[in-house]
């Protein structure tokens, strides 16, 4: 075991039980035409983390650590979309409407793909999730189970939605978790600063976060 640098206190890194887990770096969530737009959100905000991402996710994959990316996204048939999702708020665009990057959040579609600098290599799992948290409907839990994973250390977009809802699913179920600061973003900065301080409060009530830096060192 070695310490990382992180708040509220180092991180105990296991590298044989450690995963790194990246959070629906879909280009609907990121890109101009994409949900995340439809919604009326500035996209812009959470292109900035892609280079942070890739040096993460390059850096876990030279440690050795599986790697789990997921995508937020529905049957073509939407048998899988509750009215309530699909009916929630006035977006431009709703969940299964075609947009210019094919019909949004299908599974399938050019812009429920993962952004091409973030794609998964061969032996990698992406899950696919209806949910905001990635453990309901999927086989997350399984997987990890039988890869003897204890550890995640968190990514992706968006911080207090996707990454916060998966972090603590996780949490509840026994996972020891780390979200990396530079790799994560909200088209609300505020809501990002929000979710940091109340994950690493309390004694780390639902987890640790890091800086990218000093992940990395931890690493070596
Ligand atoms: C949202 C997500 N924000 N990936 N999804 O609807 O955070």
């Amino acid at each position: 075991m070695s310490g990382i640098k992180a708040e509220p206190f180092d991180f105990p890194f296991r590298r044989e039980q450690a995963a790194l887990i990246v959070i629906d770096m879909q280009r609907d969530f990121t890109e101009a035409g994409g949900f995340g737009e439809t919604l009326g959100n500035d996209v812009r905000r959470v292109q900035t983390i892609v280079p942070d991402v890739r040096r993460l996710l390059e850096a876990c994959r030279q440690a050795g650590l599986p790697i789990i990316h997921t995508m937020e996204c529905h049957r073509p048939d939407l048998s899988d979309l509750p009215e309530a999702k699909r009916n929630r708020g006035t977006p431009r665009l709703r969940i299964g409407d075609q947009g210019p990057m094919g019909r949004i959040l299908i599974a399938g579609e050019p812009g429920t793909d993962i952004l091409p600098e973030l794609q998964p290599i061969a032996g990698e799992v992406v899950i696919e999730k209806p949910g905001k948290g990635a453990f309901y409907a999927t086989d997350l839990g399984s997987i990890l189970k039988e890869k003897g994973i204890t550890q995640l250390i968190f990514a992706g977009v968006t911080t207090e939605v996707c990454v916060q809802t998966t972090m603590r699913e996780a949490n509840d179920r026994g996972f020891e978790c780390l979200l990396v600061e530079e790799a994560t973003a909200s088209y609300f900065p505020e809501f990002k600063q929000a979710t940091l301080e109340m994950i690493r409060a309390q004694g780390g009530i639902v987890g640790w976060t890091a800086h990218l830096d000093d992940l990395m060192e931890g690493f070596t």
